[in-house]
């Protein structure tokens, strides 16, 4: 592998305790897949003159704006049939709650993804995943929960697992066996919250299909309690945790997520401001996801002001699924954080880089533009960040490397 210098770049590192860590006129070296150095460009350990003679590749980015490689950390992304029809249903005036309780919503999905093939999800899955990517995205978190028993769980995970090999992007597997009651155990929660823990979880873990463990802490799903119980599993298997809470109701899942070390907490519009604290003392990251607030044109904003004045780590992700966010551009997401929850540019892209890498406990490898991180980085088509989330509609995005190799064509992309 050659090294590759990146000469004139507008860098924005995401290094610092805030905004973009900007380095105008700088340069960027990658050697062996990972970031080997960073500084100016008229001090570069290698000058162009030399390129021919020492192998490296050099591409002047002409001040173009040089990312970290973007990361969704919540995605649904792997499922089967859509939900166009309760769209419709919900303009009409009925709610996301009253769609769910009369057997629709995530249940309908799990009937469309259990009558699919794994064949049939990773094709299905494929196109939206390569719409991700052509935004920049070079890790991507993928949900299982629409098959709610082991086979399918596990057939969901699988089908994220050839996603990852088919496109070479970095595809975190998170299960979410608790994600709503399957119907065949109708009044018996507690009993199928032992099957996940018993049976389900330990499954996929065990054919290596689990990175990290979820749960839907919600009246429509399962209480505090029993995803306390999900939780105790997956820490007696070693694995990490994180929680869907305080989306549509305040029930405290994520003080309880939060207490048990939780990577992260995922919506929290009803996180209540005391509670923050909470979050804050135990390093748990906050996870908006704007997409859902939209598509549901909820009210309720998540404690924004609290989040920050607690110095709580924010990520934003696109929770792309079929039914509260059909939603496949992380560009969007940026320009939803911001005009919806009132999100800075600068913590928007922050949201979709370090503290996302912190939401999935990938800070040390990937995240930020810094020596010894791995390359995953993206060369954008504009001079300043906050384009980014300013514009919508325009894919400014002209090449991208992953872990060191060009995915997109960068000669293309420089001049
Ligand atoms: N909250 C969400 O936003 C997704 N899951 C969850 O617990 C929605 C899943 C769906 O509606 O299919
Ligand atoms: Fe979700």
């Amino acid at each position: 592998m050659p090294q590759i210098l990146l000469t004139n770049a507008t860098l924005a590192c995401i290094d610092g305790a805030a905004g973009y860590g900007l380095r105008e006129n700088a340069a960027l070296l990658v050697d062996a897949g990972r970031i080997a150095w960073i500084g100016s460009t008229r001090d570069c350990p290698v000058s162009a003159a030399s390129t021919d003679a020492s192998g490296v590749e050099v591409y002047d980015c002409g001040g173009k704006l040089v990312t970290p490689g973007l990361i969704d950390c919540h995605s649904h992304l792997v499922y089967g049939g859509d939900r166009a029809d309760e769209f419709e249903m919900r303009l009409e005036g009925a709610s996301y709650a009253e769609i769910a309780e009369s057997g629709g919503g995530i249940i309908s999905t799990v009937n469309a993804t259990r009558a699919a093939s794994l064949e049939q999800l990773f094709e299905q899955a494929l196109p939206r995943a390569r719409q991700l990517m052509s935004e920049g995205l070079t890790t991507l978190e993928i949900k299982s929960g629409y098959g709610l028993d082991s086979a399918n769980e596990i057939k969901m995970l699988r089908a994220a697992a050839m996603i990852e090999r088919e496109l070479g992007l970095r595809v975190v597997k998170t299960f979410l066996g608790a994600h709503a009651l399957p119907p065949e155990y109708a009044g018996r929660s507690d009993d199928y919250i032992e099957l996940v823990c018993n049976e389900m979880l330990p499954a996929a873990h065990a054919e290596g299909l689990v990175d990290a463990v979820d749960v839907f802490i919600e009246s429509i799903a399962f209480s505090v309690e029993q995803g306390e119980r999900v939780f105790a599993t997956a820490q007696q298997l070693g694995l990490p945790i994180k929680a869907h809470v305080e989306q549509l109701s305040d029930l405290g899942g994520a003080v309880m997520a939060a207490n048990h070390g939780a990577l992260s907490v995922d919506h929290i519009e009803y996180l209540q401001a005391e509670d923050v604290v909470t979050l804050a003392n135990n390093h748990c990251v906050a996870v908006l996801l704007p997409g859902a607030f939209y598509v549901l044109r909820e009210q309720q904003l998540p404690p924004l002001s609290a989040l920050r004045e607690q110095g709580v780590d924010i990520a934003i992700a696109s929770d792309s699924n079929p039914g509260s966010s059909p939603l496949h551009s992380l560009l969007l997401t940026m320009n939803m954080a911001c005009t919806l929850f009132r999100m800075t540019p600068a913590e928007a892209l922050r949201g979709v880089t370090l503290n996302a890498a912190r939401a999935l406990g990938l800070e040390q490898q990937i995240g930020s533009l810094e020596p010894g991180k791995v390359a995953d980085l993206v060369i954008w088509d504009v001079d300043r960040p906050a384009m980014l989330s300013y514009r919508i509609g325009i894919n400014p995005c002209v090449a991208v490397m992953q872990a060191g190799h060009w995915r997109e064509s960068v000669k293309q992309a420089v001049a």
